[in-house]
């Protein structure tokens, strides 16, 4: 791999850097001079597994890609040349953190998707209230929890970053993502105020569009532009600005690995071991156009899909396990895998076209889509 990057021990170094930040925000409270049951309350959801307790995908994610430009940049001289790199390891794990408060849109899709657990724990909403844990549930103080710890995130961004010539580019790639993610749950949700039944918007078209706002950016396309910004190199924040062809294959390289990686999500949620996924899938349930409803769609007779319509996106379990059998009896999960070798070698393909004109930039993308490739969680 290059740069020796080791992600086990980067995760070690990435996780003892949250007490800290997690510290900078707390002592922010004693200022506004807020009583303590409120700073107790932050406290809390500061430790539970809202930021800390995921995959770490887009922090670790954004880390190594920078510090693949970062060598780059080294082995080749630049800096004595054009661009001075003023971002140090320390300030890039900040960045990292920064991508995984991100997470703050998970605690309001637990609300939007009924969601029941997450890594792990109960979803954040279903928590006992810190406040009276034996009489209240967060419930929907989560969603300003949610707003909080998305101020959060641009709070370090301040704290870390105002001085930065950079900065300003920064603030725009994280509202540029925050939009888009919020865009991408929109449409993902409309579904579950269509008519039931109506399966005219469960299609690969209208599916594409969903994972590329709620997912490519969030996941992929935000962190590489911030890792090329950090490392000194230039990247283009104003998306109706012409793209050269090393910046349309860096955001169709992104957008695709974003639907790869919720097509994952979308099969996991019916077929992962609840367990090790840390989550109860609920797409069924909430009529949502996902992959799986979308392929089986396309490989159901007459019968099939009339019971489909009959029976997807209600919250029962005998529907639910109607709408399973059907999968089965088409062999959705034989197509999947099918999908997931066929989609990687598409995607692999593309960042062969990439490397021929960025080499480190392709070794990023082919290492992030290798550790997606056969994911369980
Ligand atoms: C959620 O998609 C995407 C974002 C941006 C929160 P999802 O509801 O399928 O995610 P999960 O399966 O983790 O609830
Ligand atoms: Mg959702
Ligand atoms: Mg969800
Ligand atoms: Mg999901």
């Amino acid at each position: 791999m290059n740069n020796n990057f080791n992600f086990e021990e980067e995760r070690d170094e990435f996780i003892k850097l949250f007490p800290i930040i997690k510290q900078d925000i707390i002592n922010e409270f004693p200022k506004m001079k807020l009583p303590n049951h409120i700073v107790d309350y932050i406290t809390t959801f500061l430790n539970s597994p809202i930021i800390i307790g995921g995959k770490m995908i887009r922090g670790l994610g954004f880390i190594y890609s920078f510090n693949t430009l970062i060598s780059k940049n080294k082995n080749n001289n630049y800096n004595d040349k054009e661009i001075t790199i003023s971002t140090s390891k320390h300030e890039a794990r900040v960045i990292g953190w920064c991508l995984e408060f991100l997470s703050f849109f998970l605690v309001t899709d637990d609300i939007m998707d009924n969601g029941l657990t997450r890594r792990g724990e109960p979803c954040w909403y279903r928590n006992p209230s810190p406040f009276n844990p034996s009489e209240y549930k967060v419930g929907l103080l989560a969603i300003n929890d949610s707003v909080l710890i998305e101020s959060f995130l641009f709070f370090l961004l301040k704290k870390y970053f105002k001085h930065k010539s950079y900065y300003v580019d920064v603030l725009e790639l994280f509202r540029e993502c925050i939009f888009y993610t919020a865009t991408g749950q929109l449409l993902d949700t409309s579904s579950l105020h269509q008519k039931r039944g109506d399966f005219s918007n469960f299609n690969f078209e209208n599916y594409s569009k969903i994972c590329i706002y709620k997912s490519s950016y969030s996941m992929f396309y935000s962190q590489i532009k911030l890792a090329i910004l950090l490392s000194g190199g230039k990247i283009i924040v104003d998306d109706e600005q012409e793209k050269t062809i090393e910046e349309e294959l860096i955001r169709d390289i992104s957008y695709e690995l974003g639907i790869y990686g919720q097509t994952q999500d979308d099969y996991l949620d019916c077929y992962a071991e609840k367990e090790v996924l840390g989550k109860v899938g609920t797409d069924i349930q909430e009529n949502k156009c996902c992959w799986l409803i979308c392929k089986a769609i396309t490989l159901s007779n007459d019968d099939q899909l009339n019971k489909l319509k009959k029976h997807y996106g209600l919250n029962n379990s005998l529907d639910v396990s109607i709408v399973k059998s059907i999968y089965n009896e088409i062999n959705l999960p034989h197509h999947y895998q099918i999908h997931e070798i066929d989609k990687f070698n598409f995607i692999s393909d593309k960042i062969k076209k990439l490397s021929e004109i960025s080499p480190q930039k392709s070794e990023i993308f082919l290492h992030l889509l290798k550790r997606l490739f056969k994911r369980i969680k």
